[in-house]
């Protein structure tokens, strides 16, 4: 049975959807339409592994789908629904977690991250968040998923996920039909652009984050241009100017960040930035970094909020998706569950 190439990929309603979001992961789930069959999602079973305020909840569900929405993202040729409205995640969720290994989990960065020194107090969920996001992906039989840097790590722990239960249950997977033993594949991560690791404007070697207790650090996609051009014109920065080579770029991290953030807004490289810039002062950089990230932001700002005025039809695209996603991760699920021997109504 071949494999279709099928793109998945989610964001997290935590609120404060940001430039690092949308230049690390966004921009390319728009740009996979044009290749390949992609099923994007709104992961809020991932979100509730540290607390939402309900309400909230429902509205950042509502926003990150408008971004997708507003950023170009087609619900109509593609699969756009919020993770919770497919049970068949938390079922195969449920099978890695018996297939995954405590020391692989004990290694990931992103938990000791989040639970910080109070470990004991953190949510099961947050520990077990990768096995949720590697059954995500694997519901779908997906190949490929967009992401920015930060989750490379769980991408291969999706990869090991899929390579073990292709080896512990090889024998019937091939009964099943899969001549090659291989039910699961094993999902490449695309880590593209020039902004794969966006850093906070305040400090230039922390990763841009939703959770950031300054507003400052990040440019939000709901700033209107004022806004934009306040957090820019105060960002971090060097006394000295522009180099005219990246490799100047080298040792000053807040430099490289606004250069990669203007490359990837302009769709140019940095070099092509830096030669235009090289030898310039900030204060003028830091204009012209205004002005590429407002026309670029500007008509995505003002559609999520059109969007976000007419929450039926977004919840309706939601619902819809939901109900086309459940067809396929139904059908995995159901494999899944032959293989590894369960009994249940087909
Ligand atoms: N700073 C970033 N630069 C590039 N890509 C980024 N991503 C996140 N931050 C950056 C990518 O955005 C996608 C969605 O991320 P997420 O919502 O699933 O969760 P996250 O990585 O936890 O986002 P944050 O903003 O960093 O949240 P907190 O503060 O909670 O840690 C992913 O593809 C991610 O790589």
């Amino acid at each position: 049975m071949a494999l279709i190439q099928r793109v998945f990929s989610g964001v997290q309603p935590t609120g404060n959807l940001h430039l690092g979001n949308y230049l690390g992961a966004i921009v390319n789930f728009v740009k996979l339409q044009e290749s390949h069959s992609c099923i994007y999602c709104v992961v809020d079973m991932h979100a509730i592994t540290v607390w939402q305020e309900p309400a909230e909840l429902t509205r950042s569900i509502r926003e990150v789908t408008s971004a997708f929405l507003a950023s170009g993202i087609d619900p109509n040729k593609h699969i756009v629904f919020n993770q919770s409205q497919v049970a068949e995640h938390a079922e195969l969720a449920w099978v890695f977690n018996c297939v995954a290994r405590l020391g692989w989990l004990n290694r990931m960065t992103q938990f000791k991250e989040k639970a910080g020194k109070d470990r004991e107090n953190a949510s099961v969920g947050l520990y077990a968040y990768p096995n949720l996001m590697a059954a995500d992906i694997l519901v779908y039989r997906a190949t490929h998923v967009p992401v920015g840097e930060d989750q490379k790590q769980h991408l291969e722990l999706a990869r090991d996920i899929a390579q073990k239960f292709n080896n512990d249950f090889g024998e019937q997977i091939r009964n099943n039909g899969f001549n090659d033993g291989l039910y699961f594949p094993q999902p490449e991560p695309l880590i593209t652009g020039p902004a794969t690791r966006v850093m906070s404007l305040r400090d230039g070697t922390k990763k841009m984050s939703k959770s950031d207790a300054s507003d400052y650090s990040r440019i939000n996609l709901s700033d209107d241009a004022d806004t934009i051009a306040q957090k820019i014109r105060k960002a971090k920065t060097d006394p000295e100017p522009l180099p005219s080579e990246e490799k100047g770029l080298e040792t000053r991290p807040e430099a490289d960040n606004l250069v990669g953030i203007y490359a990837a807004l302009a769709g140019r490289t940095k070099a092509d930035v830096l030669k235009e810039f090289g030898g310039a002062q900030f204060s003028s950089f830091k204009n012209a970094l205004v002005d590429v990230c407002v026309s670029r932001l500007s008509p995505i700002t003002s559609e999520m909020k059109r969007l976000m005025a007419d929450p039926g039809h977004v919840d309706s695209v939601l619902i819809d998706g939901a109900n086309r996603a459940r067809v396929i991760a139904a059908e995995t699920m159901s494999k899944t569950k032959d293989i590894i021997g369960f009994i249940h109504k087909r």
